[in-house]
This record gives C-alpha cells, structure tokens and sequence, in this order.
C-alpha cells in the first residue's frame, strides 16, 4: 500500500478523514506524463482546520503522484477512515466518480469544489447512485467538514447536501469563512510538493493564497463574482507576513507564488503587503502573482520600480483573446493598450509576464481564433524572454455565463461535460480537449493550431 502517498496522517491514531485531490487523468490506464502540478491548496486548508481540531487528517494528491482511481480506493479502504472526502472539477468527474465506487460502502464520501458547487444537484445524485453514503458541501468548506468531523448533524450546517430516500435535502446557506483570519496557517504538512522546485526558475517556492474571490465577472470563468455569489475576502497583511516568515526560516524558501484569483487588486493591497512582510524582516524574497491587465496599466512608475526593487519576478495575467469584440463577449474589460502598457513597464524592469490565451470561444470566427494566436505570437516576439503565452482550447464550465449560454443554444449538458482531459507530452500539462464545437474551427483544428504554436514557443522558451 503506498501509504507514503498520504500525507500528513499521524499513526498512532485511526484516521477521522482521508481528502483525495481526484487525478486529472486515469493513471490506471497511462501513467502520469512527466509534469509538475501546483498544490491543492482549497484540500489542504480544510486538512488544516480539521486537523487543528484534533482530528486526525491525511491528504493523497493523486494528481501530483499519478495515482489512478482504483489504487487510490484501495489506499483509503485500507486506512478505513471514518469519512473520506474528494474534490471535484468538471475535468477531473470521471476519476472522482470512479473512486466513489471502489470506495468501501460503509466509508461516508464528502464531496466539494469547483464542479459539486455549481451542479450540486445533478452531481450527489450521480455519486448516490456509485456510493451509497455522499454528502455534497457546496463552495468553501473548512468550516463544514470540522462540524462533521466534529459530529454535528449534517442537518444543521449550512451547505450541505444529502440525498433521503431519494429526494435531495439540504441546510440553506453556506458555511463559508467570513473572516480568513479566522482558519489557521496553511499547514504544509498536507501538501507533498510545497515548499517544492519551482520548474522554471530553479527556486525552492511556496504557493500562498493571501484573498479569495474575484471583483471581476468574466464569462468563462467559475470563480467569476457572479458564478460564486461571494465577496472578496482579505487576509490580514501581517497574518500574510508571518506566513512567509515561517517559511523562510523552517523551510528555507526562496520565492512565494501569489495563487489568489486576483492578487494585484489595488496599488495599497499590494504596498501594504509587502510592506508587512518588510516589517517582519523578509527580504531577498522573489516572487509571482496573478493581476490584470486594466489595474496595472493605472499604476504609476515609481510603483513599478518599487514592486521590482521588493522581489517582483512574474505576473501572471489573461489577456484572453486578440479580438477586441470577443474580450467585450466574455466581459474581459482588458483593453489592448492596457495590456500593450503594462507589458512595457513591467518588462523593461526585467519582470517577467505569463500571458493566458484562450482560443475556440463560443461565437469565435476562424480569422478571430488567428488574431488570438498572432497576438502571442507577437508579444512573445516583441519582448523576447520576458513574455510567456499560454494558450487553452475553450471549456465550458458549469455555473458560468458561457455555460447558461450553451445550454440556451441547445447544446446537451451530458455532451457539455464529455470533454476529455488527454493530450499527451507538453500538452498533458494542460490540455482538457473538447469535442463540442463552438467556434468555427473544429476542435481537431484547434489543437493541432495549440500544438504548432507550443511547437513554435520552443524557440524563445525551453
Ligand atoms: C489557483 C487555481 C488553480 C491552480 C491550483 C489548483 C489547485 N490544485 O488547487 C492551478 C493553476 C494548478 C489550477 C489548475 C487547474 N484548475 Co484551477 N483554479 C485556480 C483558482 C484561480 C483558485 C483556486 C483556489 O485556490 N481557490 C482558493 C481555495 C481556498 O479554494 P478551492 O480550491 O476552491 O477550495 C475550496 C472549495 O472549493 C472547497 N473544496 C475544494 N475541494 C473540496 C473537497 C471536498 C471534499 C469538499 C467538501 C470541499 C472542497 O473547499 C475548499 C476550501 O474552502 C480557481 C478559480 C476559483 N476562484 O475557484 C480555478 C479553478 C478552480 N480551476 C479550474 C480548473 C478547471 C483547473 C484545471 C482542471 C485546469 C486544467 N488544467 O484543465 C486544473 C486542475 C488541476 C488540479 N487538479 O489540481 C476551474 C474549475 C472549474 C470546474 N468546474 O472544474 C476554476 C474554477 C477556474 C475556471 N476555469 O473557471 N487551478
């Protein structure tokens, strides 16, 4: 049994909950291509709060190790928990559906994330019908499954989902934290690859979430403000700092990667971050964020050179589409000389940008899909080694504006949520393939575009 696989788990107590960050793929059938996953942070803040409730947690990220569905059943059904819990993205259902299978019988199945949240009836009656124990928690669910664990009636917590005697019942609301400050510190304990290589600059990094939510509304996108209904939650700047004070001194980390949806949400968010993290004598700390074209382009110069002179080594941002009509679609509000002005400022400091591309959007014409793909093309070219494109094939994702869309178009939400998560190679980092046509170029077409212009890149990346 490869228990090494379960991280965090004490011995010399039986285990109150396994959480299996569900494979991407069926490493049953092909092994794991050689890639590197981030961590599953959502998984490890609920092992985090449960554990520091006493209970006795273990995480299994099946998708970092490359276990397949049936072996991970085996390794909880030999732990024989008293709950086991497993995330589901609409990706990764198939292998999460098939794990709930092999699961013993008399083990309760939690479930929770991106997909069970938005389809939540449709998905406890699809897992009820493989396992005959599932309760759905829908949206954040640290606060939820320390109540179970704790022994609470599910009856009385807010968000969850059951199915009695067929029918679905639930407890209205949602047990989300208001108040971040509220859990406790991410407990790396859970997380096999964190602190870990980051693969592209060679530096030993940790992912920290320091807000969750989104203020923007794009129509792809499942975390969207109105996909998710919720507010944008802060931490609190020094609980960030003391973070990332630890992880320096425990673990010796050299940079930190800023996973929050949006981390440059404003010019004082960030300054008072770093200033906190100044205060708690950080230093030399290099490091990545999520921000967006139409905030960056506001800031003033003499910020640039401070977010350079304090670490800043790589922003990751959506620019989504070279065709102006298609980021009005999807509600981008990115214009492109806000994209061509931040680019500037912050690659003439030597900070890098990590540009994301999605092509085959629904209504998207075949010259559109092209102008999408010489827009990287060009920018890749015009700031050689400072900008990276990442392009993805367009996926529905239930719950979002373009989903409402389709299935208002007449498109079957059965053949909605066949998409396949294969690609081999390069593209098994992250290809999730359609079948589903909602652009003019088939979806054939698509990839092999996606696969000439990854081809393409090797010549300015490696
Ligand atoms: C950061 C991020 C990533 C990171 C890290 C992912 C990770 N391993 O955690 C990277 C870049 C690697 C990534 C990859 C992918 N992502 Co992503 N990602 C996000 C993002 C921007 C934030 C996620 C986050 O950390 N939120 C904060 C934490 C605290 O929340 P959380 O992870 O959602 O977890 C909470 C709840 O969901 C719930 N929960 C989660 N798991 C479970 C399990 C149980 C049992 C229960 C009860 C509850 C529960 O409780 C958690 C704690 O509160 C979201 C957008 C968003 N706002 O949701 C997209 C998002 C979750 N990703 C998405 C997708 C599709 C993917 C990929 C499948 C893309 C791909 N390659 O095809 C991969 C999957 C990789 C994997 N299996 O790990 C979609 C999911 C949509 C869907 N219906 O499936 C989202 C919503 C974005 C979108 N496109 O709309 N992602």
């Amino acid at each position: 049994m490869q228990i090494e696989h379960v991280a965090g788990l004490r011995q010399s107590s039986n285990p109150d909950l396994i959480l299996v960050n569900s494979p991407l793929r069926d490493y049953d059938k092909r092994p794991k291509d050689d890639y590197e996953v981030l961590p599953p942070l959502g998984l490890a803040y609920i092992a985090s709060k449960s554990a520091r409730r006493g209970h006795n947690v273990g995480l299994v990220d099946a998708e970092h190790h490359g276990i397949g569905q049936s072996t991970i059943a085996n390794i909880v059904n030999a732990l024989n928990p008293r709950f086991a819990g497993i995330n589901v993205l609409t990706p990764a259902r198939p292998q999460a559906l098939s794990f709930a299978k092999n699961l013993d019988q008399n083990i309760p199945l939690i479930i929770g994330g991106s997909h069970a949240t938005s389809l939540t009836e449709k998905t406890l009656r699809e897992f009820a019908l493989v396992h005959e124990k599932v309760i759905l928690i829908r949206s954040e669910a640290e606060l939820a499954v320390t109540a179970i664990l704790d022994g609470q009636d599910v009856h009385s917590i807010p968000g969850a989902f059951w199915l009695n005697k067929g029918n679905m019942e639930f407890t209205p609301g949602l047990s989300v934290p208001n108040n971040l400050d509220e859990l406790p510190i991410l407990n790396r304990k859970f997380l096999d690859n964190d602190p870990s290589i980051d693969y592209r600059t060679g530096m030993h990094e940790s992912r920290v979430l320091t807000s969750r939510g989104c203020p923007f509304d794009c129509t792809f996108c499942a975390g969207a403000r109105s996909s998710l209904s919720l507010d944008v939650r802060n931490r609190g700047v020094e609980s960030v700092a003391s973070e990332i004070k630890g992880l320096l001194v425990d673990s010796g980390i050299q940079s930190v990667r800023f996973m929050d949806d949006l981390f440059m949400s404003s010019e004082k968010r960030t300054r008072s971050i770093l200033e906190a993290l100044r205060k708690t004598g950080v230093s030399n700390l290099y490091w990545d964020a999520t921000g967006r074209a139409s905030i960056l382009a506001k800031f003033n110069s003499s910020f640039f050179d401070y977010l350079k002179e304090n670490g800043a080594n790589e922003f990751a941002m959506g620019i989504e589409s070279g065709s102006e009509r298609l980021r009005k679609r999807i509600n981008k509000q990115v214009s492109m000389a806000e994209i061509e002005k931040s680019l500037v400022e912050l690659t003439k400091r030597g900070i890098k940008v990590k540009g994301y591309f999605i092509i085959g959007l629904p209504t998207e014409t075949k010259e559109e899909t092209q102008s999408t793909i010489d827009l990287a093309r060009n920018l890749t070219q015009k700031y050689p080694g400072f900008f990276n494109g990442s392009i993805f094939i367009f996926r529905p994702y239930p719950g979002t504006q373009e989903w409402k869309y389709l299935i208002n178009e007449g498109y079957n939400e059965e053949e909605l949520l066949s998409m396949r998560a294969e690609g081999i190679g390069e593209l098994a980092r992250s290809a999730v393939l359609t079948s589903q046509k909602f652009s003019e170029y088939s979806p054939d077409k698509l990839s092999s575009l996606l696969m000439q212009y990854d081809e393409w890149k090797k010549n300015f990346f490696i």
